[in-house]
């Protein structure tokens, strides 16, 4: 029972939540913060001032959730992510807090343009693609439904690059999103704590004949804590996001001060800051680098201790901790977590193994996001003695133990061990994250049903041996309160009018919309809230690219992280295919294609693909021939401010990476809930989504997971798929031989190259069935009464792909959490 909560605290003055209160609120922050005469204020000074008297209500509301947490004895749930892509603040906090309408009235009366003003603001771009935004959207979930539910991370000064096409190929710029400072975040001097690395262990041994360690000397950075107040819709709740900066400690800075190294002592100090200056842009793809493995380490270690604090100064002891506490560690990022929670329970509280061990386990669960080997985070033995030398020991000792375990269990089998082992002896010695966060783990999930099963049987087949118990499925959701509500206004008014608003709250009440998916006024309505959305995007793509697209025709989009796996090439070859036969004079639907989305730095095939598609679309893009017949765009620097333009102007939505890959995604479900049609492999939660919409209302083609393993067992070459395929043969020639570029030959050579001799990911082989798969959609969108019943159908089925089911899964099946809704007061408020 929590003893230190202090239930006595004064009630706070609730600050006005109407136009009047508003505006004065925001006036007197233009003064009193921002510094400035409302008279001489620019628009981002009328940004910094908004979010100020924004803040200022949402920080009232967290400190009464606090308050209650404190001393109702709650169990809290604590999400560890190296990633949170956020996107824009003020409008999601306006939104969620419930002041969105008063605030752009107020605006207004001030002379200012609501629009406008939130467009000035950086996207928080704090994670790289799926994993960063589930964490967003879960953290968004938490305090929507109650639950005591508090996310940790590092607040990187650079967040995922900016992407610019130079002319065509992907130029990577510096995000320096805290450039002007943050409205948003608190920093909290006091909560500030040394983190090591390097050092040695210095074993002392005890009178009683027990042997102690401890960890010294190396290097000391300090982390600091940043909290950013995360408001739940439609409640009072509003929960903790708290980001770690890196701070050189003050012995060290002294140091080279008093030595009179002025410039050394501030050279190393931002040396040592460096730990939370950039984030990796890498997804689903391999990191090694000392850096990465610091940062790993800083964020878990000031996370742990910062949760083992709060635990105590609540009053709970050790033992409590299964009760009170549980941790998710966001894929293998955080995984290191365990051996430090180890280092902490022994080293700092004198627990000894077992008892520490036993806490361990029930307080960690394990998501994993991906089987791409090369994703699955391994580090040096020797770089991990170097930095982490206690935590090495530790992993070596919990692997023993839990190898000794195995060999009872399958005496004699030297091959099932070496499998298991948390050391990889193959090709030098690492240490595998992946196995030690499922040895450290009392649950192990996967993130779309096909996902888990695949865990179950190829990546952690062995451990699934041993636990079956611990494996469970959590499927993937997402938010409809960015990706529906403030995305696509004018839908979220459209479902008002028709079915009223439970929805917001409980996504599967979208189902109440089934009984007039073929009512024409209604699909006329919706026609023209597409149409509306689609202008919207025609004016980003314009604004963007300087290209005009119709808006009167179907729009084809792919936008997601640029992946050999993801199969952007698939949808170039359907590209160049169609531009064929509107040259060769056949009468093809028109469309717009639209594609969005990152390549990392440091994958260069992945940059080809930009190129090559860009290069391709300037062909197309110019030729009189083709018109307004075809378009195809590449929107520059895709983030979630501009998925939340593109998304709800989609029509067809593409999900067509190679069956077995992709774990589940996520873009697939906004689209789909904004009413676009699925053309899609039967890979990650497409399955959950066909199964949720029905067979009539997707465009399912490809190769299923097995049908892939067993291609690829065949072993034909490539080349092969291409024979009595004359259009797509036309295709692969014309990037081979350059037909697209004026000055980069090779690059399209070795793509063309590429596709005939390696395709790793069987483009070739699904094409004739993608290329039916659209016609299909095609097909379907010539006869616009069944087009809109498909979509609407699409809308009224997405209910079970809200982020509230998955976080309630979470819950139930991981965390043993319940909501604690924070009561409003009687006399509101
Ligand atoms: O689970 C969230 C997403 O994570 C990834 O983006 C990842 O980084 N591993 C996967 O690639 C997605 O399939 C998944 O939806």
């Amino acid at each position: 029972m929590s003893t230190s909560a202090d239930t006595t605290a004064p009630p706070l003055s609730p600050l006005p939540h109407d136009t009047e209160g508003l505006k004065q609120s925001i006036r007197d922050a233009m003064v009193r913060f921002v510094g400035k005469d409302p008279k001489q204020a620019t628009q981002r000074d009328w940004l910094d001032a908004t979010s100020f008297a924004v803040r200022e209500r949402m920080i009232e509301r967290r400190l009464l959730t606090r308050r209650q947490f404190d001393a109702e004895d709650v169990k809290r749930v604590y999400y560890l992510s190296m990633e949170y892509l956020i996107g824009r603040m003020l409008e999601a906090n306006l939104r969620n807090t419930g002041i969105l309408d008063e605030t752009r009235e107020a605006l207004a009366q001030l002379g200012q343009d609501y629009d406008e003003i939130v467009a000035w603001e950086d996207d928080a771009a704090l994670g790289n693609g799926g994993l960063g935004r589930l964490a967003a959207c879960i953290l968004e979930s938490l305090a929507t439904q109650g639950y005591p539910g508090f996310g940790y991370g590092i607040r990187y000064e650079y967040g995922m690059f900016r992407q610019q096409f130079e002319p065509y190929r992907q130029v990577e710029h510096p995000d320096n999103w805290l450039r002007y400072g943050n409205p948003w975040e608190f920093p909290r001097a006091e909560r500030k704590y040394p983190i090591r690395f390097y050092g040695e262990v210095v074993e002392h041994h005890r009178n009683d004949g027990s042997v102690h360690y401890s960890w010294e000397d190396g290097e000391q950075i300090l982390a600091m804590a940043y909290d950013y107040p995360t408001a739940g819709y439609g409640r009072r709740n509003v929960n903790n996001l708290r980001l770690w900066g890196a701070k050189a400690t003050r012995d060290f800075d002294l140091r080279y001060f008093n030595e009179g190294d002025y410039i050394r002592a501030v050279a190393d100090k931002s040396q040592s800051e460096s730990i939370s200056m950039v984030l990796y842009p890498n997804d689903a793809t391999a990191i090694g680098k000392e850096l990465r493995l610091k940062q790993e380490y800083f964020f878990v270690a000031a996370s742990l201790h910062d949760i083992l604090d709060r635990h105590t100064e609540l009053g709970y002891t050790l033992d409590d901790l299964p009760h009170q506490v549980a941790i998710q560690l966001n894929d293998t990022h955080p995984a290191i977590a365990v051996a430090e929670l180890m280092r902490l329970l022994m080293d700092r509280h004198g627990l000894h193994w077992a008892r520490a061990w036993e806490l361990c386990r029930q307080v960690f669960a394990y998501t994993n996001h991906t089987l791409m080997p090369e994703a699955l985070e391994t580090w040096p033995v020797d770089l991990m003695t170097r930095v982490l030398p206690r935590h090495m020991q530790i992993i070596y000792r919990i692997n023993h133990e839990f190898l000794e375990m195995v060999r009872r269990r399958f005496p004699g089998d030297e091959e099932r061990l070496k499998r298991l082992s948390l050391i990889d002896e193959e090709g030098g010695r690492n240490v595998r994250m992946a196995h030690l966060a499922v040895v450290g783990s009392h649950q192990i999930n996967g993130v779309a049903a096909l996902h888990t099963e695949l865990l179950k049987q190829t990546l952690f087949a062995d451990f699934y041996q041993l636990w079956p118990e611990r494996f469970v499925n959590v499927t993937n959701g997402v938010t409809p309160r960015l990706w529906m509500i403030q995305a696509n206004p004018e839908l979220t008014e459209f479902l008002g009018e028709k079915i009223g608003h439970d929805w917001q709250y409980d996504l599967e009440r979208l189902r109440a919309l089934e009984p007039w998916v073929a009512d024409p006024e209604l699909q006329q309505k919706f026609q023209q809230v597409k149409r509306k959305n689609k202008e919207r995007l025609a004016t980003l793509v314009r604004e963007r690219t300087g290209i005009r697209i119709r808006t009167d025709v179907l729009f084809d989009v792919q936008i997601k992280r640029i992946h050999e796996y993801k199969r952007q090439l698939l949808k170039l070859l359907h590209v160049i295919e169609l531009y064929n036969r509107i040259r060769d004079g056949e009468n093809v639907p028109p469309r717009v294609v639209i594609f969005g989305g990152k390549a990392a730095p440091g994958y260069q095939r992945a940059k080809d693909i930009i190129q090559v598609i860009n290069e391709v679309a300037d062909v197309i893009n110019h030729d009189p021939q083709v018109g307004d017949r075809l378009k195809c765009v590449f929107i520059p620097n895709y983030e979630v401010s501009a998925a939340t333009v593109i998304i709800p102007a989609a029509d067809l939505s593409e999900q067509i990476s190679t069956a077995g890959f992709e774990a589940s995604g996520t873009g697939n479900m906004k689209l789909a809930l904004n009413g676009a049609l699925t053309v899609g492999t039967l890979d990650g939660a497409n399955i959950e989504i066909r199964d949720a919409v029905g067979e009539d209302n997707i465009f399912i083609f490809g190769m299923t997971e097995s049908e892939v393993v067993a291609h690829r067992a065949r072993g034909e070459v490539p080349e092969a798929m291409l024979a009595g395929r004359p259009a797509l043969s036309r295709t692969v020639e014309m990037i081979e031989q350059g037909y697209f570029t004026c000055d980069d030959n090779a690059t399209h050579a070795e793509l063309g190259h590429y596709l005939r001799h390696q395709d790793p990911f069987f483009v070739l082989a699904d094409y004739p069935a993608y290329r039916e798969a659209c016609e299909r959609a095609d097909a379907l969108y010539a006869q616009p009464e069944c087009w809109n019943t498909a979509a609407l159908t699409n809308i009224a089925r997405m209910g079970y792909f809200s982020i509230d089911r998955t976080v309630r899964d979470y819950a139930e099946k991981i965390w043993d959490a319940t909501p604690e809704p924070v009561a409003p007061k009687r006399n509101g408020g």
